[in-house]
């Protein structure tokens, strides 16, 4: 993570110059653009600092993993914010990068915070090639203001620039999207978090509040743009548009109360699991739950359209996997239409496949293990723009794991604001698995069939193509 250059990459661009380039020929005149907040963008897809409030009423800022909070202007008591909709670059991990559709230079678009009680105004300009709409998923607004196009607003055609104002009445957790073409927009990457911080700010305090959204993609490796038309055979599983190894660490203190909060805008249901801690499910779609309804859970289901907040005291250091328990969605792409050859002796069949699939590698004999390891001595040729299956090091070799996967990092001693990776964990004496001797015959390599048996086959490829 990178802290320190917070706002770096973030551009203030002024509104008339954007517009002078997107449609040189507008009607709105010099006034009414003046009127509009500065449009502010960035280009990385790091996790940016909080975004602490130098107007309006006093929060405790959350952190966006790998995203950021959108700064805001107050007009006459009105916290305005500018929401683009446009064409962005998001790298999903390092190796790989895609072009999504999002908000003010990044997918998912930045994160809106305000206070329980705000007047809140948002224009959203529509720089993308067709109409658009933003949905206030969860938020009680007047109808009017709940952007369904068609249904309670016209679309925001290209080019054009409308204005949604409501009260931030409930606090809690929200997300919001688009609620026109939907299906292209979100498979496309237009969405953000919303968090309306409660007026008091004693309410259910947190020393440490993360936020992010699970989403899902399906480009072909060697392509950079989603296929927008896939329903449930997506192949990247990302929190924020970001894969493991891409995915930051949730650092924290030993002894913090941490609040993880995560809306869900997949095709499917991810049950989210944190190891080395108990947490109470503490905020859903309606609102916070009272602490005498909760109870405990290492693992909770979030369905689709869903928010979840969790909360747990860090009091067990160390560097703890927090990743969706559905293994294919800890997986980046290749992950789906490769057979199962655990147990087959590929030595001798792979001169066979060759002759249907010249490209066939033999892989996945004893499991897919192998795979990790082998993408991290990077001698497998992948396809340009794509992301091994499963990668990402630690200090005792490959992970095994993608997609929607990354760690909480519990550590003693952190200053107060200290969201920087402190590197792997140092296990004390006495606390670290290892191998020990024993007396045990050695383990022969299973093998269930021999070459000499006939073994019926088809060959996925990657791409998708069938040869038999
Ligand atoms: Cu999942």
């Amino acid at each position: 993570m990178d802290f320190s250059k917070f706002g770096k990459g973030i551009t203030r661009r002024n509104f008339l110059k954007v517009i002078g380039a997107g449609i040189a020929a507008s009607t709105v005149s010099k006034v009414a653009m003046a009127a509009l907040p500065e449009i502010v963008t960035t280009e990385q897809s790091s996790t940016q600092a909080p975004l602490h409030p130098s107007t309006g009423r006093p929060y405790n800022p959350v952190v966006t993993l790998n995203g950021w909070s959108l700064p805001w202007r107050m007009n006459n008591g009105v916290k305005e914010f500018h929401l683009v909709a446009e064409p962005v670059l998001r790298e999903i991990a390092p190796g790989m990068k895609a072009h999504l559709w999002g908000y003010n230079g990044q997918s998912p678009g930045p994160t809106i915070e305000v206070v329980e009680g705000d007047r809140v105004r948002i224009f959203v300009t529509n720089r993308l090639p067709e109409h658009t709409s933003i949905h206030w998923h969860g938020q009680p607004v007047p109808n009017g203001m709940d952007g369904v196009s068609g249904l309670t607003q016209p679309p925001i055609q290209p080019g054009k620039t409308f204005m949604y104002e409501f009260a931030a009445k409930r606090p809690g957790t929200f997300m919001y999207h688009p609620h026109a073409d939907e299906m292209v927009q979100m498979a496309m990457g237009m969405m953000g978090s919303w968090i309306t911080h409660p007026k008091n700010t004693k309410f259910m305090p947190v020393d440490r509040d993360f936020v992010f959204l699970l989403n899902s993609y399906d480009v072909d490796p060697g392509s950079y743009t989603p296929k927008i038309n896939t329903m449930l055979d997506f192949n990247l599983w990302t929190f924020n548009s970001r894969a493991f190894p891409g995915i930051d660490p949730m650092v924290v203190r030993k002894n913090d109360r941490v609040r993880i909060r995560f809306g869900n805008l997949t095709m499917t249901n991810h049950p989210i699991h944190l190891h080395g801690h108990e947490f109470e499910v503490t905020g859903t779609d309606g609102g916070w739950i009272p602490a005498t309804a909760r109870w405990p859970e290492v693992t909770t289901d979030v369905a689709v359209g869903q928010m979840r907040a969790i909360e747990f005291i860090a009091n067990n250091p160390g560097d703890w996997a927090f990743h969706c328990h559905k293994s294919h969605h800890t997986m980046n792409p290749m992950g789906h239409d490769v057979p199962t050859l655990i147990g087959v002796r590929q030595k001798d069949l792979v001169g066979k496949i060759n002759n249907l699939v010249p490209d066939y590698m033999a892989m996945g004999e004893t499991g897919m293990a192998e795979m990790s390891e082998m993408s991290s001595m990077m001698d497998v040729q992948l396809p340009e723009n794509t992301l091994p299956m499963m990668t990402g090091t630690g200090q005792y070799g490959a992970i095994d794991m993608g997609g929607m996967f990354t760690t909480v990092k519990v550590r003693v001693g952190l200053a107060r604001n200290d969201y920087s990776d402190p590197g792997p964990y140092k296990h004390p004496p006495g606390s670290l698995a290892k191998e020990v001797e024993n007396d045990l015959p050695p383990v022969e390599r299973p093998v269930m069939m021999d070459s000499n048996t006939d073994v019926e086959m088809s060959v996925r490829k990657p791409m998708g193509h069938m040869e038999h």
